[in-house]
């Protein structure tokens, strides 16, 4: 063990935006106890806490290498007395009481597994535990009015708390851009999200639909969702098997829907994915592009420096000059960074 007095202090800079971040975590244990009461904070809408806690797994996340002595942590930003409490506890005793308490709580145990529901959020869930109602059979057994969203995440639980791979993300490509492509040919579609960060799996997939000319993007969705509602079904193809592409939870939130789909892998048996398509007009791409990329907390941080240090605005459609009152156009990725004052993070730097 070394002295307090050998052990050289970590640095990293105050926002998450500001930090280089790979896949590579050197600190999982202390991030995965951290994220976890974040989670838990999340569920019980304290969202406050959430971030806190969220913003101090980041930090640990961003470090060169494990934290093996708590006077590293000397001046770091973003670790406040909670999580400190939490990496001593990890350091000192292998675990943290508290992470262990929460983890068997049934309060916790019972908000996963009902928010683990597609269409289910934690208010909803919170309610149906009031009422008693802690698990998947109990809901089916008690009657609840479920949307069609809840039906189908119902029925396809197991298979939409399966994680997604890329393969199966780049299959679900396949199949959507050529659905893309028959309802206007110059369409662009990009994987976005965390396939887009270099992470081999995820809950879902994420798609940024535009096209090369402003406008031509209008009424773009709709007709996709109709041409893979009417072409797709029962459409066989060697080892990928689609069929109806569902219709049964597509919801419109703006521009974006959010939609299941049934694949085969070799195993030729189907299940139900989550894809989230977005379209965006190319004046916008670049704002859409880096919003829908994440992380969360990549996005969050983002979008805090803007406001607190730039004065400015940013969200995933523009970005607005508080001060001088008008909105700054990019038509890149990079170039957002540059007017944020930010040294350009490549996406797969950006998992915060
Ligand atoms: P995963 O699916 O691999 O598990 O992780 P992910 O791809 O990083 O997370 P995600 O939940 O799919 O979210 C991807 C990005 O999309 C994330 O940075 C935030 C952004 N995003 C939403 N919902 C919304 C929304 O309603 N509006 C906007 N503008 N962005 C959103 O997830
Ligand atoms: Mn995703
Ligand atoms: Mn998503």
């Amino acid at each position: 063990l070394m002295n307090d007095s050998e052990v050289t202090p970590f640095s990293v800079p105050g926002y998450a935006c500001q930090r280089r971040c790979t896949l590579e975590n050197h600190n999982a244990v202390l991030t995965d106890a951290l994220s976890l009461l974040a989670e838990n904070a999340e569920l019980s809408d304290e969202d406050g806490r959430g971030v806190a806690f969220r913003r101090a797994a980041a930090v640990l996340k961003a470090l060169p290498s494990a934290v093996t002595n708590m006077s590293q942590l000397t001046g770091l930003p973003c670790l406040g007395g909670h999580s400190l409490r939490v990496i001593k506890d990890i350091l000192e005793n292998g675990t943290s009481s508290e992470v262990e308490s929460t983890k068997e709580s049934e309060r916790f145990k019972a908000l996963k597994v009902l928010t683990g529901i597609f269409g289910v959020g934690s208010k909803t869930a919170d309610r149906w535990i009031r009422e008693g109602i802690h698990n998947l059979q109990q809901l089916r057994d008690s009657g609840q009015t479920l949307n069609r969203a809840q039906q189908a995440g119902l029925e396809h639980y197991d298979d939409i708390k399966q994680p997604v791979s890329l393969a199966e993300a780049e299959a679900i490509r396949g199949i959507v851009g050529r659905a893309v492509a028959s309802v206007s040919p110059e369409a662009q579609i990009v994987l976005t999200g965390g396939f887009r960060r270099g992470k081999l799996t995820g809950h879902d997939v994420d798609f940024l639909i535009t096209h090369p000319e402003e406008g031509s993007e209008v009424g773009l969705m709709p007709k996709l969702v109709s041409w893979l509602e009417s072409r797709v079904s029962c459409h066989l193809q060697n080892v990928l098997l689609i069929c109806d592409v569902i219709f049964l939870l597509m919801f419109a939130l703006f521009c974006r829907f959010s939609l299941c789909c049934f694949i085969d892998k070799q195993t030729r048996r189907w299940r139900a994915v989550r894809v989230d398509l977005v379209v965006s007009p190319i004046s916008q791409f670049a704002f859409a592009l880096l919003g829908w990329t994440g992380s969360k907390l990549f996005e969050r941080e983002l979008r805090r420096w803007a406001g607190h240090e730039k004065g400015m605005s940013l969200s995933s459609h523009a970005l607005y000059d508080n001060k001088q009152g008008r909105y700054i156009r990019a038509s890149s990725e990079e170039e957002i960074f540059a007017h944020l004052g930010l040294e350009f993070i490549p996406p797969n730097e950006r998992n915060a």
